[in-house]
């Protein structure tokens, strides 16, 4: 049965999964989550408590959650140490890292692009200060991590999370000069052929992005 996912081409998390997919070399019908679709946002309000995406089908199971479907696609297809190691040590590390981008990356970055949706003339500018602090920090500790992290072109959850995490993060609020490792570990990822898919198949929805896409990328 061929593995489908329910997400949309603009969509971070959609992201997250799609690059693992295509990093495991899987075959999956992607299913987008728009209204000329109601059917397949039918899927996603069954799956999950708030109707997120992405959502993975394979036959009966539903998954959702991106962390939780690279999870489950390295436990029954990718195959043993592609997406996530099998040794239980090397997992927790990565898990942790995967917390990490999803909760002070993507976190902070949403919570800019949620203001600008809220109220694009009028962005409650505390909040976003707030948010935009907190990414600074996050940087600051990333640049540090990169010292010990070995970036060979493996694809792992740590990568699947933070591309999209790191791609759109940069846009809210570039990563600054004085952080090398990060800014060249970001344009690295962005050169990976899954995570260069999926910036490509975003590149039409780009005029949609709340705070305008920067003209790079
Ligand atoms: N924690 C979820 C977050 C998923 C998420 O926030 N998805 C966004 C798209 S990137 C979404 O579904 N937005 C539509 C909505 O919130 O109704 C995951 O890891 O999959």
């Amino acid at each position: 049965m061929t593995l489908a996912l329910y997400g949309h081409p603009f969509s971070s998390y959609t992201w997250k999964a799609q690059i693992a997919l295509q990093a495991a070399g899987l075959d999956y019908e992607f299913h987008i989550v728009d209204p000329d679709h109601p059917e397949n946002a039918a899927v996603i309000q069954s799956a999950g408590p708030q109707g997120k995406f992405p959502v993975l089908r394979d036959g009966e199971n539903l998954l959702f959650e991106a962390s939780s479907i690279i999870e489950y696609l390295s436990q029954h297809h990718a195959g043993t140490d592609v997406l996530l190691p099998s040794e239980a040590d090397a997992a927790i590390g990565m898990r942790m890292l995967d917390r990490v981008f999803d909760n002070y990356v993507m976190g902070p970055m949403q919570e800019v692009v949620n203001e600008y949706l809220r109220d694009a003339e009028n962005p409650d500018l505390a909040r976003v200060e707030e948010a935009r602090a907190r990414l600074d920090r996050s940087y600051a500790w990333l640049e540090g991590w990169l010292q010990f992290y070995p970036a060979q072109g493996q694809i792992t959850l740590i990568e699947c999370a933070a591309a999209p995490a790191l791609f759109y993060a940069d846009w809210v609020h570039p990563i600054p000069e004085m952080l090398p490792r990060l800014r060249a570990w970001r344009a690295h990822l962005l050169d990976l052929p899954p995570v260069a898919s999926c910036v490509e198949a975003a590149r039409p929805y780009r005029a949609g992005f709340p705070l305008g896409a920067p003209d790079r990328d």
